[in-house]
């Protein structure tokens, strides 16, 4: 059978995120201490443990956690290598949001539980929103936003980019994703971009912050992939 030549690949690239409805299915990244972090998830952030699993043969096991059933909702995937107890988690991946009612009740719980809490709640730099920021035990960044009830608290991923223009254009055309918005802080030296397969209040997005200047990042070695799919089953991926 004939190849596919490079140009007709390319419209079928186009053509089918059109055809199908995708959303965020698994973060998927890597931790020192499985059962320290499912601890730090469920107690401070209210997540349920979803479902664990051990490969032996291939020396790892994942626990897969999240606000509701992996079949509705945006999950992390927690990778545990054996014997690896600590990771790079590199300057490219910003944070994961947490939308909340209350983040100065939240924030209370997560400190009485002993969490480490890396900017005290209130309005935004330069905004009305109150978020604060917290670091799981391995690193990882939290922010917690206040909004009001949603279908998907774990709401977004933000992933820093030397090129705003470039990512947009990347993530609407192989991924289908929509540009929901996006905005300039000059004051503070940064621009967002919005992106994802519905409203923000209703799903998880992924929010792009270019900084002024800033045109690389590192990846370090702690972070895998997003996965992204039509309802059910994986079809796609993005790396972090
Ligand atoms: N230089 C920042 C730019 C992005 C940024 O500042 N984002 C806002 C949230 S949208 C933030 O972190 N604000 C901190 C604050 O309000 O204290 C970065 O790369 O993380």
């Amino acid at each position: 059978m004939a190849e596919a030549s490079p140009a007709a690949a390319n419209a079928e690239l186009l053509e089918w995120p059109k055809k199908d409805k995708r959303r965020f299915l698994h973060a998927v990244y890597r931790v020192g201490d499985l059962d320290r972090t499912i601890k730090f998830y469920t107690e401070c952030f209210g997540m349920k443990l979803l479902r664990k699993r051990d490969v032996p043969e291939e020396k790892y096991s994942n626990a897969f956690l999240g606000f509701g059933p992996e079949q509705s909702h945006f999950v992390v995937e927690l990778t545990y290598n054996y014997g690896v107890t600590s990771y790079d988690i590199g300057t490219g991946f910003g944070h994961f949001a947490i939308a909340t009612e209350d983040v100065y009740k939240l924030v209370e719980n997560i400190r009485a539980k002993g969490g480490n809490v890396t900017r005290e709640p209130g309005p935004l730099k330069g905004g009305t929103t109150h978020i604060a920021f917290v670091k799981d035990p391995d690193g990882y960044i939290f922010e917690l936003i206040q909004r009001g009830p949603t279908p998907e608290p774990l709401c977004q991923v933000m992933l820093r980019v030397g090129d705003l223009g470039r990512s947009i254009k990347f993530y609407e055309k192989a991924l289908g994703m929509k540009l929901l918005r996006t905005v300039d802080k000059p004051e503070y030296k940064y621009t967002l971009a919005m992106l994802g397969y519905a409203e923000e209040d209703q799903t998880t997005v992924l929010e792009l912050t270019y900084n002024y200047g800033v045109t690389e990042y590192t990846k370090g070695n702690a972070y895998a992939q997003v996965n992204t799919s039509p309802s059910g089953s994986i079809s796609n991926y993005f790396f972090i």
